[in-house]
């Protein structure tokens, strides 16, 4: 496995951060979990928009623009043969001291791991899955923006541990006024009488890029999306529930905090929209191979 570090191609063995990084010390910094298919960089353009976006937020200058950070990832696949992949790609603020302040890091560091793609089993599309609501609340957007992709992941792990603890495959998070925000990695939505309805950013949560993708292929097919928020009872009482990720991509969900939703089968829409989601990866983002070869 090679990795881009830092402006080199490495073997996994040297891929090493330093214990002086402010990544590792603080959190500071931010990533992206993208996908690879059919030798295509699924929505790749949107990541590293969302990539860019955080770094403005945190005042982190990524050393390198956009375009090359793109070229990054193909190379990074192509060293490694790789046509259908998870992609992880990570700035963090750099070697510093052991203060916080951020102005004695003087460059942000940046690696990419590409790593052959582990699947949910199939069992899990086909007949949806249980979840919980937990007790931790998703960071307050006025404290820590939940709409950074940063590597300050603890507040989506306590929630992760709550559903580990119960035996549950997936926590629903509330925003702190108990609304429902979105799940510890994946957004939600709900199917209520043919419309589709999905929590706003205001809720506080990781505007997905499957979430923009699933709200455009609903629009496209004339199916009215809503992003308003909700309670736990509109989850409970919807014709359909369903969680979007980049890793998951779109996973039905059957029983919530034990209530089943509707007849306990993955619903109509959320079939139809992971049909055509499966659709477009075959189609959209840049070719890792653009001559054809490998
Ligand atoms: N919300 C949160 C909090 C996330 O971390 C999503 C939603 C979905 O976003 P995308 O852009 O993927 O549609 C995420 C991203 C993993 C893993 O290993 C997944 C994420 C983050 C970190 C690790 O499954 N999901």
């Amino acid at each position: 496995m090679i990795i881009y570090l830092n402006g080199e191609f490495v073997p996994k063995e040297r891929a090493v951060v330093s214990v002086f990084d402010h990544g590792l010390l603080y959190g500071d910094g931010i990533f992206e979990g993208i996908r690879a298919y059919h030798g295509r960089v699924f929505k790749l353009g949107e990541h590293l928009d969302r990539l860019y976006e955080g770094a403005k937020a945190l005042c982190l200058e990524i050393p390198c623009s956009k375009d090359e950070m793109q070229e990054i990832v193909l190379e990074t696949l192509r060293r490694n043969n790789l046509k259908d992949a998870y992609i992880r790609l990570v700035v963090t603020r750099g070697p510093g001291d052991l203060g916080l302040d951020p102005r004695k890091c003087p460059k942000a560091f940046v690696f990419c791991i590409t790593a052959s793609i582990v699947l949910y089993p199939d069992e899990m599309y086909e007949n949806g899955m249980a979840v919980i609501s937990v007790s931790t609340r998703r960071n307050i957007p006025t404290a820590c923006s939940p709409r950074v992709k940063s590597l300050n992941y603890l507040n989506n792990i306590y929630a992760k541990m709550e559903a580990n603890l119960a035996g549950m495959p997936e926590a629903i998070i509330l925003n702190n006024e108990g609304y429902v925000a979105e799940a510890s990695g994946d957004n939600i939505f709900l199917v209520k009488k043919g419309v589709l309805i999905t929590p706003p950013s205001s809720a506080g949560l990781l505007e997905g890029v499957t979430r923009n993708t699933v709200m455009n292929i609903a629009r496209e097919k004339g199916i009215t999306v809503v992003e308003k928020l909700f309670t736990m009872f509109d989850v409970y009482t919807a014709d359909e529930v369903f969680l979007t990720g980049t890793a998951a991509e779109i996973i039905p969900c059957i029983n919530v905090d034990g209530r089943i939703i509707a007849d306990g089968k993955p619903g109509e829409m959320t079939r139809e929209l992971t049909a055509t989601y499966r659709d477009l990866t075959r189609v959209n983002g840049p070719l890792i191979y653009p001559g054809g070869s490998s």
